[in-house]
This record gives C-alpha cells, sequence and structure tokens, in this order.
C-alpha cells in the first residue's frame, strides 16, 4: 500500500499516538464483526437486542448460550497481524494509548497493555446480582455465592461503560497528536465520539476501514484496506523493517 509522504512524517515524529479500534481489527482472526450476520441458530436474532438487560432479564438463559458461542469463538481465535503490528507500534511514540470497543482480549493476547477496554470483556463472568468475577461455577450458569445469574463482564446498550476507561480514553483523545480509528463502523456511543474529540483538539485523524464510515469525512488520511494488511505495512513504513 502507498501511504501518503506527510503522514509517515507525522508518526514519524510526534509523540503520543492513541487508537480506537472496533469489531473489524479482529475481522481477520475470525471473530464475527457486531453488524457481520449472525450464523447458525443465532441467524436470526440481532445483536444489539441480545446485547441488552433487557434481553437478559427476559431471557437470561438465551443471552448467556449467545455469549457462550461466542466465547467459543473468541478462545479459537489468535491475534491476526493487525493486532501483531499495534503491539509493535506501541514502542515507538514517547506516548501510546490502544482503546478499543472490542471485548474478545485480542490486542492484550498480541503484546498491548494498558487497553482500555470500553465495553469490557467476553472472558470474564461475573454475577449479575452481586458483581462480583466468578472463574468457576458448576452446572447452571449461577453465582456460587448468591445463586444470581451469571452474565459477561460486558457493557450491553444502556448500560454505563466503565467510568476510568472512558475517562482515560477522554484524556488521551484529548493530548493526542495523532488518533488512529481502525475497524469500526462509527455506530456506537460513546466511543464513536472520541475520534471527532481528537479532531477537535487538532489531532492528526486517522481511518483505517474496508469502506467508508460515518466518520470518514472528518478524519483527515482515510486508508481503505483491511487492518491485518494495512496496519503491518504502514508500521514497517513509518519506523522501518526492523520495527515489524
Ligand atoms: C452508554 C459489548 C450511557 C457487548 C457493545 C448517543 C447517540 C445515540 C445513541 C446513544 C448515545 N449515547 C448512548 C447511546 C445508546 C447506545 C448506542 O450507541 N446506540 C447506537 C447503536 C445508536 N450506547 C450505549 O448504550 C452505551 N452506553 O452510552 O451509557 C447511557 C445509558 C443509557 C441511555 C443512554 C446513554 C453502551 C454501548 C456499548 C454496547 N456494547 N459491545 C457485546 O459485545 O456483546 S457495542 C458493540 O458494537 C461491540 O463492542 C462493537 O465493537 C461495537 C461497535 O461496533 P464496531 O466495533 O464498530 O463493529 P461493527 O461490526 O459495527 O463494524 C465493524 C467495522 O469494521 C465496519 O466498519 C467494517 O467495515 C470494518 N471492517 C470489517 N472487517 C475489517 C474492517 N476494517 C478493517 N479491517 C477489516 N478486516
Amino acid at each position: 500500500m502507498i501511504f501518503p509522504p506527510e503522514l509517515l512524517t507525522i508518526m514519524r515524529k510526534c509523540d503520543y499516538i492513541a487508537v480506537l479500534t472496533g469489531a473489524g481489527t479482529s475481522a481477520e482472526s475470525g471473530v464475527p464483526t457486531f453488524r457481520d450476520a449472525q450464523t447458525g441458530l443465532w441467524a436470526k436474532y440481532d445483536p444489539q437486542e441480545l446485547a441488552t438487560p433487557e434481553a437478559f432479564t427476559h431471557n437470561p438463559q438465551l443471552v448467556w448460550d449467545w455469549y457462550a458461542w461466542r466465547r467459543e469463538l473468541v478462545a479459537e481465535s489468535a491475534p491476526n497481524p493487525g493486532h501483531f503490528a499495534l503491539a509493535d507500534m506501541a514502542s515507538h511514540p514517547a506516548r501510546f494509548t490502544l482503546i478499543t470497543q472490542n471485548v474478545d482480549g485480542l490486542h492484550q493476547q498480541a503484546g498491548n497493555d494498558g487497553v482500555l477496554e470500553l465495553h469490557g470483556s467476553i472472558r470474564r463472568i461475573r454475577c449479575s446480582q452481586d458483581d462480583r468475577i466468578v472463574t468457576e461455577w458448576s452446572g447452571d450458569p449461577r453465582c456460587p455465592d448468591c445463586g444470581g445469574w451469571l452474565r459477561p463482564d460486558v457493557v450491553w446498550f444502556g448500560e454505563n461503560l466503565p467510568a476510568d476507561a472512558l475517562q482515560f480514553a477522554s484524556q488521551a483523545a484529548r493530548g493526542c497528536d495523532i488518533f488512529l480509528t481502525i475497524g469500526t463502523s462509527g455506530l456506537v456511543q460513546p466511543a464513536a465520539s472520541l475520534p471527532l474529540i481528537a479532531a477537535e483538539k487538532g489531532a492528526v485523524t486517522v481511518e483505517i476501514n474496508v469502506e467508508d464510515t460515518p466518520l470518514s469525512r472528518f478524519m483527515d488520511f482515510t486508508l481503505h484496506g483491511k487492518s491485518g494488511e494495512v496496519l503491518p505495512e504502514l508500521v514497517t513504513a513509518v519506523w522501518g523493517n526492523d520495527s515489524a
């Protein structure tokens, strides 16, 4: 891929890079994006309907089973070259913040630490009653202590994001020199506002996606391609071969 030379110069010289990722960064790892058509048993369900407290209250077993299916997919997945490129990228600027909407933990597996998980993690299970994290249960997904239904430790539509993660993400958007938005449809709030906050505060904004999104027209640079292909090439183009 040919990158705009001015982008490469800016990335080489900047002190603080912030990144927001969405489900598109995990697509090449075999984790379906949030707007991919669901397959098999789940084809007739709309994720946006299932990822809600109402759905869980109405039918906790159904919602539990949906997440158990997704946890299986995540367990079978592995970081792709895009994840590893972001782990590499983190080592170059003086400051680097990775913010993700994803719940699959693949950024951490690829080597990024301090990942801000705006929407929680499907890998963590918590009691829906007493909020404690539960690592073992026998048979029914019930809390060993209080008997409450277990749930994934993710943020559902209509639920607040973890305050600290959102605060640090907003600070990164306000303070960074460059804000990269990768593999997100830019539809879910408040995550989708972060690139616009960065732009408003004068950061150089870059979008990497296979197609345009509602954010594209606000970006300084839009790179069309798969993140698993574009990111390794970008890291090499900016910081050289010894980097990738
Ligand atoms: C909240 C966890 C306060 C669960 C998720 C303001 C305006 C309008 C609405 C709202 C608003 N403020 C709040 C809302 C309501 C709501 C919302 O945003 N609704 C939208 C849909 C209209 N937000 C909330 O409820 C949030 N809470 O604000 O609390 C509050 C409380 C009550 C009332 C009001 C406010 C909580 C939102 C979090 C929801 N939980 N996930 C789970 O995973 O099961 S969000 C879910 O969608 C995933 O986390 C996912 O990451 C996220 C966003 O989707 P994307 O990541 O963008 O994925 P998507 O599939 O959409 O797109 C993939 C993209 O990748 C595409 O663009 C595609 O082209 C691209 N792509 C594909 N392959 C590749 C690729 N790109 C590169 N390479 C590839 N290979």
